[in-house]
């Protein structure tokens, strides 16, 4: 297990959230290790589904695969979860259950992250003691319903806020990822350019490459 600055700094280049529903038929453990395979950085497990007791056995499996691979491992939503599968961090919603209350639960050396679309919310969100700042939608998406549209600029924005790591989530894509790594993101957050891909594997790879002229 890393500590905590261990992990916050590994917070960087690609990652991607594991959406239960949208990996539909696909084996959502053979896929991490197709993305791990392909040099993600960050594995985000998200299941909306409500079945805790798959939901915790997957979340161990995925936590066991990311260590091998020196990737980390964080579960959306529920502390309970990232706690019962020492995750190396949760992530939350601006709705989800608050900062202070999350860090009650989890254990000292696992961090958190949530969901900024506004300067003011990520500024809020420092103040609460959050590990990493996600800011989003960059871009329209389809994978999410009623996302709210923060844009390059809300990102160069909390750029020039806060020195922690900074995850770029919505829309984007091998075609646009360049603007937004140029705009100060660490980090990018996808969901459908690779793992509603044919081969997620080498839309990671693809992804992962354009990190490397920063
Ligand atoms: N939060 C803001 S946008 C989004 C989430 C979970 C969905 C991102 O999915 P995609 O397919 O990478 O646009
Ligand atoms: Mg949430």
């Amino acid at each position: 297990m890393y500590n905590k600055e261990e992990i916050v700094s590994k917070i960087k280049g690609l990652y991607v959230i594991i959406d239960s529903q949208l990996a539909a038929d696909k084996d959502e453990i053979e896929l991490s290790r197709q993305v791990l395979e392909g040099g993600a950085s960050v594995i985000q497990l998200r299941d909306k589904s409500q079945n805790m007791n798959k939901l915790l056995e997957k979340a161990i499996r995925i936590k066991d695969l990311c260590e091998q691979y020196g990737a980390i491992f964080i579960v959306n939503d529920y502390p309970d979860i990232a706690l019962g599968s020492e995750a190396h961090g949760v992530h939350v919603g601006q709705q989800d259950m608050p900062i202070d209350a999350v860090r009650r639960i989890i254990k000292q050396d696992q961090i958190i992250g949530n969901s900024n679309a506004l300067s003011e919310e990520a500024i809020d969100s420092v103040k609460n003691g959050v590990d990493y700042l996600a800011v989003g939608a960059i871009f329209p998406t389809n994978t999410k319903q009623n996302t709210r549209p923060a844009g390059l600029e809300t990102l160069k924005r909390v750029r020039t806020i806060s020195t922690l790591p900074l995850v770029a989530i919505g829309g984007i894509n091998i075609g646009n990822i360049k603007s937004v790594i140029e705009a100060g993101a660490d980090a990018v957050c996808v969901v459908s350019a690779v793992i509603a891909q044919d081969d997620p594997e080498s839309a990671a790879r693809r992804l992962v490459k354009e990190f490397s002229f920063k």
